[in-house]
């Protein structure tokens, strides 16, 4: 029997939690005509969007959606300077947004916050191709960046599903993970500085750390921004460093009989492949059979199994690569880990392999009501929370589907019903959050607090530590207009 943690002692549901925790701070005021012409007169009209907002205002999942009350486009730092230090003497509340494909319902309003767009600051680029320092605006979309390096012989040093639509800027504010974190590990290893506006009378703009690699002079003040939530100021620039891009990439998809031979195949992974190894992702079977049930995706295996592991190599030697690669699915066959391997040939190969694995959300999403979940664990405890969870939801849950980044520790466990039923959601909460916890895992490993998990935020964190951040976040916001309703 779990010992429920202090602040869920009184068994109130997520919903009862969420209801108290969102209503309408008084304090804030409403936006008016006269704010809207202000609006104006620092971005022009065609910078003010009035009618029409829902794109804005409901978030990927369509599980989150506020009434919102503006959006507002600056097309540079001196225009959030000047819409922060306007809000901040109004009183108006303000949710900064990217690409919007945040998971947790960070990026969109809960009441009639103005919705801060950075979807237009998305100019300026610059990069040092001897350093691999690379200098540009918070709105450039992930993959435009991305094929920009490319031209220069580099990459962002990190990939996710969502690459087509999230920011660069929205990435630093949620610490984005993604498929290659196994690899060139988080972005606190490649983040050097930050152009940031805080939300203060003033819309002060703060450079912060530097364009060079290494500066031990402060704090690493660019680095408190890295998962953020858009709730300490409003990213407009970020400098980091980039990788060179990979000459070779080799992709296998693998057949694996239990979750104890997947951990095998990932140490068998770190040590043969070692050095060129970037990506170890998993998907089980409940997974396969939604990609082929809701968008017949159909697995590139020919043998049917319990697991499936994509492995994935980069590299600057093919002849070199592909030996290791040989060398490494050899020895899982000889050793009996896997019972079926696919090498991809070709890059469309390797593309059929990487849709399976990056359209599972959208597969879960056709699947009905979704509660999703992104928690890390120690890998003895990783899938052993889906059998629990299976067994505990019963014919309540339609499908119990996990996939992930299963060699960072990281679990997408999806589970959905025809529709959204009270019923289930008291299962799972807050009995999955605090099963993590004790077993020694984060609630959030990638997708972050903001609407979604804001009942649980508090779950395995020092009150001290929670004390901590509220005064840093009144430091950088002293009306704490920013983002509220959310993570702090
Ligand atoms: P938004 O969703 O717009 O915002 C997210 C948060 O950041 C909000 O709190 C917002 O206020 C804040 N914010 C945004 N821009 C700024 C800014 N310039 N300044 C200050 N605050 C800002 N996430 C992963 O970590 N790994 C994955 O593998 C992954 N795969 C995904 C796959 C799919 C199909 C989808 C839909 C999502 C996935 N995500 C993943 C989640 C999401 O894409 C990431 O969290 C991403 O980093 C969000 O970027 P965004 O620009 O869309 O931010
Ligand atoms: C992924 O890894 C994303 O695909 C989304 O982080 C996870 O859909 C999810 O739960
Ligand atoms: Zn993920």
């Amino acid at each position: 029997m779990l010992k429920l943690l202090p602040s869920f002692r009184i068994r109130l549901s997520k919903r009862c939690y969420a209801a108290v925790l969102a209503e309408r701070n008084k304090n804030f005021a409403k936006v008016m005509e006269s704010d809207v012409l202000a609006f104006e007169n620092f971005l022009g009209k065609e910078g003010v969007l009035k009618d029409d907002i829902t794109l804005n205002t409901t978030d990927w999942t369509g599980q989150f959606k506020g009434p919102g009350s503006v959006v507002l486009f600056p097309k540079n730092t001196e225009q959030v300077s000047a819409i922060l230090a306007y809000c901040s003497k109004n009183k108006l509340a303000v949710v900064p947004q990217g690409g919007n494909t945040g998971l947790v319902g960070a990026s969109i309003p809960v009441h009639d916050e103005v919705v801060l767009s950075l979807s237009k600051i998305n100019n300026s680029f610059s990069f040092d191709d001897t350093m691999g320092i690379l200098k540009c605006d918070a709105g450039f979309i992930l993959e435009d960046l991305d094929n920009k390096l490319a031209s220069l012989g580099y990459m962002v040093p990190f990939d996710l599903g969502a690459k087509g639509s999230c920011q660069i800027g929205g990435n630093i504010a949620t610490c984005a993970g993604g498929i290659r974190l196994i690899r060139y590990g988080s972005l606190h290893a490649h983040l050097l500085g930050l152009t940031v506006v805080l939300p203060d009378e003033h819309g002060t703009v703060l450079h912060l750390g530097s364009d060079i690699r290494k500066d031990n002079t402060s704090l690493h003040t660019p680095h408190l921004f890295l998962g953020s939530e858009g709730q300490l100021g409003v990213i407009t620039s970020v400098t980091m460093t980039a990788v060179p891009r990979p000459k070779s990439v080799q992709s296998a998809m693998l057949a694996v009989t239990s979750f104890e031979k997947c951990c095998e195949v990932l140490k068998l992974a770190k040590s043969s492949l070692s050095e060129v190894l970037s990506s170890f992702e998993f998907l089980d079977e409940a997974t396969m059979k939604c990609l082929k049930t809701n968008l017949d995706l159909h697995s590139v295996l020919g043998t049917p199994s319990a697991f499936c592991v994509l492995v994935e190599t980069s590299g600057s030697n093919e002849d070199h690569d592909m030996a290791k690669m040989g060398a490494f699915l050899d020895e899982c066959l000889s050793k009996e880990l896997i019972l079926d391997g696919v090498l991809a040939g070709s890059s469309a190969d390797a593309t059929k392999m990487w849709q399976l694995r990056e359209s599972a959300p959208l597969a879960v999403s056709r699947d009905g009501y979704v509660y999703k979940h992104d928690v890390s664990l120690p890998l003895k405890n990783y899938y052993e929370l889906t059998n629990v969870m299976r067994e505990r939801c019963g014919d309540l849950a339609k499908s119990v589907v996990t996939y992930g980044h299963v060699g960072d520790g990281n679990t997408h466990l999806n589970i959905t019903s025809e529709k959204h039923s009270e019923a289930l959601e008291n299962l799972l909460y807050p009995f999955l959050y605090e099963w993590v916890v004790a077993h020694g895992g984060s609630i959030s490993a990638e997708h972050g607090i903001g609407q979604l998990k804001l009942p649980y935020s508090e779950l395995g964190k020092q009150p001290e530590e929670r004390l901590l951040v509220k005064k840093l976040k009144n430091i950088f916001d002293p009306n704490g207009i920013l983002n509220p309703y959310k993570m702090i």
